[in-house]
């Protein structure tokens, strides 16, 4: 069974608590749920986690990268800073999606630099929690072409 984990970085854990006008009304409990349920008609084994620290979600990523799972990365604001994330998809040799809530590129210019966008396969952003069904369903399908290529 195709296996993907969706890794979320710091302050996610507030969502829909604080600044909807930025991020929704929606809470990280609502996105786990309706993830749960795509990934459970698209027959997917999803691990679903939050961190606000920065080595954990190294760990993760490497949890999941070392074990083949796909990852489906919200890195929050690591995305523009982290160089230890970046080295953590790429070694792990993780197959990762980057997706955010919101249009970054309409935001603030830090926000335009995604150091890890260069290792992941593809980045969506700007559709709130849809960036995150989006996303499962482009990884999912990589998932699936790469394994259609294995020989039997
Ligand atoms: O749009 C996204 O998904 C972001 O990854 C969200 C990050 C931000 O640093 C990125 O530039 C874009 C911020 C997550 C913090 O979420 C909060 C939610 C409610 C209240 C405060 C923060």
């Amino acid at each position: 069974m195709t296996a993907i984990h969706v890794l979320n970085g710091p302050n996610l854990n507030l969502l829909g608590r604080r600044e909807p006008g930025i991020y929704g009304s929606a809470t990280l409990a609502d996105i786990e749920r309706d993830l749960r349920a795509q990934a459970g008609r698209l027959g997917i084994d999803l691990t679903f986690r939050q961190t606000n620290a920065e080595g954990e979600l190294v760990g993760f990523v490497q949890e999941a990268g070392l074990a083949g799972a796909g990852v489906l990365i919200n890195a929050a604001a690591y995305t523009h800073t982290s160089v230890a994330l970046r080295d953590a998809i790429a070694g792990s040799g993780a197959l990762a999606v980057e997706v955010h809530l919101s249009n970054v590129h309409a935001r603030e210019a830090f926000r335009h630099v995604s150091l890890i966008a260069p290792v992941c396969a593809g980045v969506i952003c700007g559709f709130g929690p849809m960036s995150y069904s989006l996303g499962l369903d482009a990884l999912a399908r990589l998932m699936a072409g790469r394994s259609d290529t294995t020989q039997p």
